[in-house]
């Protein structure tokens, strides 16, 4: 089974990562986590960037704040589909690690959900892996069945109190 890489500039990114994490578990997909900086262990990026897909790895999920450049960094060492998962900060609201993520040179591109988007960073890696895995696609038809009944009864619901 593949493997997709999370990596964070920092722990206390935990917390935003951590949607990412459950989703790929709850479909049976193995991480690897790790806290790795492109500013303050640069030579554990380039390791790990260098490394990845060697290990097994497929995807790789990348979350910083501030000026967010480890996306960016793994993405410039290897040819795996990069994830950008910009941090809410406190200063401009996670703008700033949203730009410093998205805004890539030509060449170098790195898929960047919004800002704390721990989830849909997760469901991003499944929907590139249910390319090749049908498994992971078959859980994927079924996630969007369920939202959409869960939609639709809340429509229901609605139009009843209304
Ligand atoms: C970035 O700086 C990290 O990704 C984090 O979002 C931000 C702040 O890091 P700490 O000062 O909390 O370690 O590199």
């Amino acid at each position: 089974m593949s493997k997709v890489g999370i990596l964070m500039g920092s722990k206390s990114d935990f917390e935003v990562v951590k949607p990412a994490v459950s989703v790929l578990k709850k479909f049976g997909v193995e991480t690897e986590v790790r806290v790795i900086s492109a500013h303050r262990t640069p030579d554990e990026a380039h390791e790990f960037a260098a490394t990845a897909k060697e290990r097994g790895m497929e995807v790789l999920i990348c979350a910083a704040g501030k000026a967010a450049h480890l996306g960016g960094v793994i993405a410039a060492l290897t040819t795996l589909p990069v994830i950008g998962l910009p941090v809410k900060t406190d200063m401009m609201g996670g703008l700033d690690s949203l730009l410093s993520i998205v805004q890539m040179p030509s060449g170098i591109p790195v898929a960047t959900v919004g800002v704390n988007g721990g989830e849909n960073a997760g469901l991003l890696a499944l929907q590139i892996l249910g390319i090749k895995y049908p498994e992971i696609e078959a859980q994927l038809v079924q996630y969007k069945e369920n939202m959409k009944a869960k939609i639709n009864a809340d429509d229901k619901a609605l139009q009843e109190l209304l």
